[in-house]
């Protein structure tokens, strides 16, 4: 891998967009490899993702423009689909996914951290959609997930403006989850992520499912989906230990991990 590092520490695995000289803009081989590393990771002991970019400057400053300058409608077509494909595989990705935001998240960097599950950033962050600058639309589904997640009325904003937005902005609407400062970001993604590392990792999964395949039906459909989802549990050795953790009143037991079965 050329643009791609990953790490594993525990049940916590790090992935970093590497490509620091470009500000980590994604190019096809930064997403190839980014798909490639992805379907590697071992789901049986990584429990949580967390995703970065290299150096202080960038969690990832667009698509890659240069690349993109010389596309045919039909390589621009090829390309789009590219990155849908893997911005989907981490949106759906079994096992949760934080983005880091450590600078820069414009364009594709953006829709990046939106495809993961939780974002959270350092103080020096920006974000923005600034493709109608560039005669484009967003099109690794920012139009969607941007709406999704702060309202239409404030996307709307963002992408016909083009304007970037700083850390606090996005923190205050609901684009990132916290803000911190930037020597600290790293540790304060590992701890969020050890954190849900610890608890039952089926339950995890399906509430992450749960939440996802809800939002994209209606109420009555997605109560049944989590129905389905909850029922899944008591077939877990994980449920079972738990509730009997609970449920058992000396104080002086130890709980174990998970299992993850
Ligand atoms: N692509 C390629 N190179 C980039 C880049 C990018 N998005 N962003 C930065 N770089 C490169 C710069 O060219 C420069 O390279 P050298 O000149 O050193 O070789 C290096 O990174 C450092 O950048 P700067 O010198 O510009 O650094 P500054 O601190 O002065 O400025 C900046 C930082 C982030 C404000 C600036 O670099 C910037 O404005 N970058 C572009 C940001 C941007 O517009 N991003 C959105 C790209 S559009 C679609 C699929 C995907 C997309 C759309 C449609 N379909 C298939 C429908 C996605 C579109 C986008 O993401």
């Amino acid at each position: 891998m050329d643009f791609i590092l990953y790490e594993v520490n525990g049940a916590v695995g790090t992935i970093t967009i590497n490509r620091e000289k470009a500000l980590n803009a994604l190019n096809s081989q930064v997403l190839e490899e980014l798909d490639a590393t992805l379907d590697a990771v071992d789901l049986d002991a990584v429990r949580c993702l967390i995703l970065t970019g290299a150096g202080a400057k960038s969690f990832v400053a667009g698509a890659d423009i240069g690349e993109m300058s010389t596309l045919t409608k039909a390589e621009g077509e090829a390309f789009g689909k590219k990155g849908n494909d893997v911005f989907r595989k981490l949106e759906t990705f079994p096992i949760p996914v934080i983005a880091a935001v450590n600078g820069f998240a414009l364009g594709g960097g953006c829709e990046l951290a939106m495809s993961c599950d939780i974002r959270i950033c350092a103080e020096n962050a920006v974000f923005g959609q600034p493709e109608v600058g560039l005669g484009i639309t967003p099109g690794f589904g920012g139009t969607q997930r941007l709406a999704r997640l702060v309202g239409a009325g404030m996307a709307k904003q963002m992408i016909y403006t083009a304007r970037n937005i700083k850390a606090d902005e996005a923190f205050r609407i609901g684009l990132v989850n916290a803000v911190y400062p930037a020597e600290e970001l790293m540790a304060q993604a590992e701890k969020m992520a050890g954190g849900i590392a610890k608890n039952a990792p089926i339950a995890v999964r399906n509430c992450k499912k749960a939440i996802n395949e809800g939002l994209d039906v209606d109420m009555d459909k997605a109560i049944v989906i989590e129905e389905k989802l909850f029922g899944d549990c008591f077939e877990t050795e994980d449920q079972k230990y738990g509730m009997a953790f609970f449920l058992d009143k000396n104080k002086e037991k130890v709980k174990e991990p998970f299992k993850n079965c």
